[in-house]
């Protein structure tokens, strides 16, 4: 019973989300943001990391989320030029700023999630190679309920601060 009403629901959600892509194509969008990819449901954009500096062995990648009709969540994230790749947050523990993992990134419906400098980010330990100005890398995302994407990751030089859409968050010299 439960299985079938899920599937139930998983269909519906499919035909809204094809429908909306032919209602909406992604050159209709308002504003200049280059669209790289759109999963059903979780479109995925501004996908960027900071170049590296020498032989680092970390580096933060980051991106924007627009949620779907439903609520879906982040779950996993992966690259081939790291080791790993996990989805951190930054948090003021008595005046210092402290990452720590994240398992899970809810994206609310219609609602827009900003990785940022000093704030959500992915993080890329142990590269395999540095990551270099102008250069792009792909990720994938993976998704509880919108398909996995892999977008290009735009290497911007050190020390670039988020694109224009991004909020000011004042975060100074945090290099993640
Ligand atoms: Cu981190």
């Amino acid at each position: 019973m439960s299985i079938a009403r899920t599937r139930a629901k998983r269909i519906v959600h499919v035909a809204i989300l094809a429908g909306f892509a032919v209602l909406s194509p992604a050159w209709a969008a308002p504003t200049a943001r280059i669209i790289l990819a759109e999963a059903a449901g979780v479109t995925v954009s501004d996908a960027w990391a900071r170049a590296t500096a020498g032989a680092s062995a970390n580096g933060a990648a980051y991106v924007m989320l627009m949620g779907g009709p439903l609520p879906d969540r982040l779950v996993a994230v992966s690259t081939p030029v790291a080791a790993a790749a996990q989805v951190h947050d930054t948090v003021e523990d008595h005046g210092v700023m402290r990452m720590r993992p994240v398992a899970e990134v809810p994206i609310p419906p219609n609602g827009m999630v900003t990785f940022a400098p000093g704030g959500l980010h992915i993080m890329l330990t142990g590269l395999k190679q540095p990551l270099i100005a102008d250069q792009s890398f792909p990720l994938t995302l993976t998704f509880a309920h919108a398909a996995t994407v892999t977008v290009d990751v735009k290497i911007r030089p050190l020390g670039s601060r988020p694109g224009h859409d991004a909020p000011a968050d004042g975060s100074g010299d945090m290099k993640m």
